[in-house]
C-alpha cells in the first residue's frame, strides 16, 4: 500500500442538487449538474499502516470538526471494504480557499479523498466507480471527480448515481466569478440539513420534475450554444433551489441584501448587451457565470457595490488526479 496524494476541484451547480431519495447511499431526487472551479482546489494525501490504531486525520491550518472527522473515517472504511483491508490511515488534506469563507470544501474534499484512498489501498477504480464512491460521502463530491462540466445522474441505485462530463462550447470560454458577501450573518443551516428539510415545501415535487427538464435544457442550450437559454436555466434553477427553502418549516433565506444587489446589477448590465448570470448556493455568495471576453466588464459592474468582499476569479477545472507532492 503506497502514500498518495490526490488533488479536486470544488464545483458549482448549474441544475441543483437539493434532496435526497435515499439518505444512506446518498442518491439525490434529481440528476443535477456542474462546472468545476479551477481556483477552489483540495489535495490530500492518504497512507494506509497497519500500526496505526486509529484514523489520524487533519486538514491544515483550520482543523476539522468532531462529526467531519468521523464522516471522512466512515469513508474510509467503504475504501477498506472494497480493498478488502482493515489497516487504519493518515490524512492530511488543504485546501486552497479557506473552509470559514463558506464556500463548499465537502465536494473537493471527498473526491480528493476517494481518489487518493482508493489509490493508497491499492484499487484501481474508473472514473465511474470513483464518482460513485464519492457520491457517498457527499453527493457534490460525484461532480468533481470527472470535473469539467459534469451531470450527475439521479440513477436509481447506487451503481446507476454517477457524474459524467458532458460536452460544452470551449468558445464561450466559461469563466465563474465567486462573489463574496461582507454580510454572513444569515443563520447557518448547512445543506445536509437544508436539503433534509426540502420535502416539506408543498413545492417540492412540481421542483423535482422541473429540474429533470431542466438538465435536457442545459443539453440543449449547450449543443446549439445559445448563451441565453443556457443563461435563463442556470438563474431558473437558483430560484428553483431557493424556492424550495424559503417554502419549508423553518422558512430558510440563505441571501444577504448583497446577494439581491448582485441579480440586479447583472439585470442591469444586461441591457447594455453584456450577458452574465447568477447562481446562489446555501449560502449568500453569488457565482456569476460569464464568458471570458466579459469578465472585465461584469468585474467593473459589480464593484460598484459595497458590501461585496472579494471576488475570486475561476475558469474551468479539470477532473480529479494523482500527484506527487505529498502533504507529509
Ligand atoms: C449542489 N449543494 O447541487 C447543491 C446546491 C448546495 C446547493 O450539493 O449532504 O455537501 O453531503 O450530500 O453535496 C451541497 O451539498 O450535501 C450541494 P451532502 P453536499 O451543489
Amino acid at each position: 500500500m503506497q502514500k498518495t496524494t490526490a488533488q479536486a476541484h470544488s464545483n458549482i451547480a448549474l441544475v441543483k442538487y437539493w434532496g435526497k431519495g435515499d439518505e444512506k447511499l446518498r442518491l439525490p431526487v434529481n440528476s443535477s449538474a456542474a462546472i468545476a472551479l479551477d481556483n477552489l482546489t483540495t489535495t490530500t494525501t492518504v497512507e494506509f499502516d497497519d500500526s496505526l490504531q486509529n484514523d489520524q486525520v487533519e486538514l491544515v491550518g483550520e482543523g476539522f470538526e468532531a462529526g467531519e472527522v468521523e464522516k471522512v473515517s466512515k469513508h474510509l472504511d467503504r475504501v477498506r471494504s472494497i480493498a478488502k483491508i482493515s489497516a487504519r490511515a493518515k490524512v492530511i488534506s488543504q485546501n486552497s480557499f479557506p473552509k470559514a469563507a463558506g464556500m463548499a470544501s465537502s465536494a473537493s474534499g471527498f473526491a480528493a479523498l476517494s481518489l487518493a484512498a482508493a489509490t493508497a489501498a491499492g484499487l484501481n477504480l474508473s472514473e465511474k466507480e470513483l464518482s460513485i464512491l464519492a457520491r457517498q460521502g457527499s453527493g457534490s463530491a460525484s461532480r468533481s471527480i470527472p470535473g469539467g462540466v459534469s451531470v450527475w445522474h439521479a440513477g436509481i441505485s447506487s451503481e446507476t448515481s454517477y457524474a459524467e462530463p458532458i460536452r460544452y462550447p470551449k468558445e464561450w470560454d466559461l469563466h465563474i466569478l465567486l462573489v463574496m458577501a461582507e454580510d454572513t450573518s444569515a443563520k447557518k443551516i448547512g445543506s445536509t440539513e437544508g436539503m433534509a428539510l426540502a420535502p416539506i415545501s408543498p413545492y417540492f415535487q412540481i421542483a423535482v420534475t422541473e429540474a429533470e427538464k431542466n438538465i435536457e435544457k442545459l443539453r440543449i442550450s449547450m449543443s446549439k450554444g445559445d448563451w441565453t437559454a443556457f443563461g435563463k436555466v442556470i438563474e431558473d434553477e437558483c430560484f428553483r433551489l431557493h424556492m424550495i427553502c424559503m417554502t419549508t418549516t423553518p422558512n430558510i433565506i440563505y441571501w444577504r441584501g448583497i446577494t439581491v444587489e448582485v441579480f440586479q446589477r447583472l439585470f442591469k448590465l444586461r441591457e447594455s448587451g453584456v450577458e452574465a448570470f447568477f447562481t446562489v448556493d446555501a449560502g449568500p455568495h453569488v457565482h456569476v457565470v460569464c464568458q471570458g471576453k466579459d469578465v472585465g466588464k461584469v468585474k467593473s459592474a459589480l464593484e460598484e457595490l459595497s458590501g461585496i468582499k472579494t471576488i475570486i476569479e475561476c475558469g474551468i477545472g479539470d477532473g480529479a488526479k494523482v500527484i506527487n507532492n505529498h502533504l507529509f
